[in-house]
């Protein structure tokens, strides 16, 4: 029973209707409705309610052809599967901000009952996914969030502040905290890049990193061969560069290659964001020794049962709140509507054969 395919007001009445008719286990129609702004306001969970079958819930990523998007995605369907519903994966084949508006509208006019979404610009998908709430879609952001407001829950990989401060330790140690450094970042909206470029920022300028310079931050915008030239960029431009820091996987893994044959190997260092079988080789030949990640796979996972959580009113994104996240157990919701994966991993020649993502 989808509620958003009534009106509103008769949603609630059908709604009474149905939960006495159906032993409580039709979606609360309320779900979601007044959500037009802040997350959970106006709305009470109920923990107990089923989760719903049949649910549609659609996984939006910053681009279709990104490896790491496929691998969250299919980790996001495999969640929704679990709980016998719909889940489908649509999305541009490039990260530019405006990229998605067009694939929400579309969510919204299909009905979806949520939609899950990796913002590739904060802003500019706020207000299409504002009006998929008012239409009683359950709109989760995971990996990359966008603006208040335009969301009820954020499924964040990890802490963001670890994330930006640990990227900072790991380049540091590679240069022996001396150097100019360099970041090659994805596109310039991305709210996750920019969010941990602010923490590296805040790290970099403590007394310990005093020896480290950040010289240049390049965006690859996320596209292989836009990475790679800029990494070319980067060294042709900065003779004296010691490192490069890439907080997305599509520019370490483009750096690496670049790196990995030219005369730049084993002299500048490159760290960040990288997926163990994308930077495998590059662990092997020399070209990176350490880089870190979460499992992506996971990250869908607890995204897909966010979405369906929500969308059954278990959850309506309030602080405090339990989730339950099938095989990865019980989630909280932190402040402003976020839940955390857990703490990446780093991946170093002594331990990268050991995963497979
Ligand atoms: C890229 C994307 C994604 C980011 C990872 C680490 O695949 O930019 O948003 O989380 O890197």
């Amino acid at each position: 029973m989808k509620s958003h395919a009534v009106p509103k007001l008769a949603g609630v009445a059908l709604a009474i209707v149905l939960v006495a008719a159906c032993g409580g286990t039709t979606k609360d129609s309320t779900a979601g409705s007044d959500a037009g702004g802040s997350t959970g306001t106006g709305r009470t969970a109920d923990p107990d309610a089923p989760v719903e079958a049949g649910l549609k819930i659609a996984f939006l990523p910053k681009e279709v052809d990104n490896p790491y998007e496929i691998i969250v995605d299919k980790g996001g369907i495999e969640a929704v599967t679990e709980l016998k519903g719909e889940g489908k994966e649509v999305g541009p084949s490039d990260a530019s901000a405006s990229s998605q508006v067009s694939y929400i509208n579309t969510l919204v006019q299909q009905r979806q009952d949520a939609i899950v979404i990796a913002a590739n610009d904060p802003n500019a998908v706020a207000p299409a996914l504002k009006d998929a709430m008012a239409k009683g879609i359950a709109v989760v952001t995971y990996d990359s969030d966008a603006a208040v407001g335009a969301r009820q829950v954020f499924v964040n990989q990890a802490n963001s502040e670890d994330i930006g401060r640990s990227q900072v330790a790991l380049i540091s140690e590679q240069v022996g905290g001396r150097g100019r450094i360099a970041i090659l970042s994805a596109t310039p909206n991305a709210t996750n890049q920019n969010t941990w470029i602010e923490f590296m920022k805040d790290e970099l300028a403590k007394p310990e990193h005093a020896g480290l310079e950040l010289v240049k931050e390049a965006y690859g915008d996320d596209d292989d061969q836009k990475s790679f030239q800029e990494t070319q960029a980067l060294l042709q431009s900065i003779p004296d560069l010691k490192g490069i820091v890439s907080p997305t996987t599509v520019g370490i893994s483009a750096a690496a290659r670049y790196i990995s044959s030219s005369p730049y190997k084993g002299k500048v260092a490159l760290t960040g964001l990288g997926t163990p079988n994308q930077m495998r080789q590059f662990v092997k030949d020399g070209t990176v020794r350490r880089f870190a990640l979460w499992d992506p796979s996971q990250l869908g996972y607890l995204a897909g049962y966010a979405a369906a959580a929500l969308a059954s009113g278990r959850i309506t994104g309030a602080e405090g709140e339990k989730l339950q996240a099938g095989r990865l157990g019980e989630r909280t919701i932190g402040r402003n509507g976020e839940i955390i994966l857990g703490p990446p991993t780093t991946f170093d020649a002594g331990n990268i054969d050991r995963f497979d993502f």
